[in-house]
């Protein structure tokens, strides 16, 4: 089983103090940790964004692609070795916007791959630019007053439900072992995990504070008369609950087949463990015969 300090990087984080990410990090090792996963078990794909840092922080597989082609990438990884477990991290603008297509494509195939995203309401790495997550009339730089961003926010929850991801979560930066508890259930899940996380960007959004968060946040198994994950009309009515109260935890779990779960030739074995068998001559064959 690795120890915190087993999982601990190089590279010290350069995120700024305060910053959601640190509780992103810590949640991922600790989920690592709490569900014995050794680091050359678990591969983590990132976009590009601050958040998206974060495989260098932490002693694990990391791979850093394209803003907004973790996911396809991840899918990859995933049909390679099936036996890896797979999870993407990145923000909100890399897999909200130029990711979004990837998100819902993932959703409705239900690759087995988990993907944790640090929603933090704007585009950090750039310096603060509005998101897709951004509230209807948030000002930033490129929403200028007096009307802001002037489209209405994406439901990432919502999208993810109907797309049919069979694991949809929210977490809070500020309480890394409940976000641990998710990251690991959802990397136990057979099927596609959504895990949107509340990551208060410290110096570029000044609204969605951890305060402002601390007084909506709560947790659904705790509210009067419990809940039920199972239920898809529950899950989709708190996927947009989003105000005065925002729920975090698992919104919605079920079992359905996974992608691979319908691909024969790598249902039992993994493409990785196939070997390459490489008949020199017949290459040279098929060369005279097309060339
Ligand atoms: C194709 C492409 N478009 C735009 C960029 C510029 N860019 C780099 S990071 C970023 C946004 C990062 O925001 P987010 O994904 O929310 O992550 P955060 O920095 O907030 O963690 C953008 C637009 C890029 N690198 N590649
Ligand atoms: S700019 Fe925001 S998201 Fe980026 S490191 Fe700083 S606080 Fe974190």
């Amino acid at each position: 089983m690795p120890s915190m300090k087993d999982l601990q990087g190089r590279d010290r984080p350069t995120w700024c103090p305060g910053c959601g990410d640190h509780g992103v990090l810590n949640a991922v090792k600790l989920a690592m940790v709490n569900y014995n996963i050794e680091p050359h078990q678990l591969l983590i794909v990132t976009g590009i964004g601050c958040g998206s840092k974060l495989p260098q922080y932490m002693w694990v597989n990391g791979l850093h692609t394209l803003h907004g082609r973790d996911i396809p990438i991840a899918t990859g990884a995933k049909l390679a070795n099936h036996k890896l477990y797979v999870m993407t991290v990145s923000g909100d603008g890399n897999t909200y916007g130029m990711g979004l297509s990837h998100l819902l494509h993932a959703a409705r195939r239900n690759i087995n791959i988990t993907s944790v995203v640090q929603n933090n309401q704007v585009y950090g790495l750039t310096k603060g630019q509005y998101s897709p997550t951004s509230e209807t009339g948030t000002v930033t730089k490129t929403s200028p007053p007096p009307a802001g961003a002037i489209e209405q926010p994406v439901r990432p929850l919502a999208l993810a439900l109907i797309a049919g991801a069979t694991f949809v979560a929210r977490g809070f930066a500020k309480d890394p072992r409940y976000l641990a508890d998710i990251i690991g259930k959802a990397l136990m899940h057979r099927g596609y995990a959504l895990i949107d996380v509340l990551q208060p960007c410290v110096t570029f959004n000044r609204v969605n504070t951890y305060d402002w968060y601390s007084e909506r946040v709560y947790k659904v198994e705790e509210q009067p008369g419990g809940y039920d994950p199972t239920d898809f009309a529950a899950a989709l009515e708190k996927a947009q609950e989003w105000g005065d109260r925002i729920p975090i935890g698992i919104l919605y779990q079920v079992e359905r087949p996974t992608y691979e779960d319908h691909l024969p030739a790598i249902r039992e074995q993994s493409l990785v463990e196939l070997g390459v068998h490489r008949d020199m001559a017949e290459l040279e064959r098929l060369k005279r015969e097309f060339m």
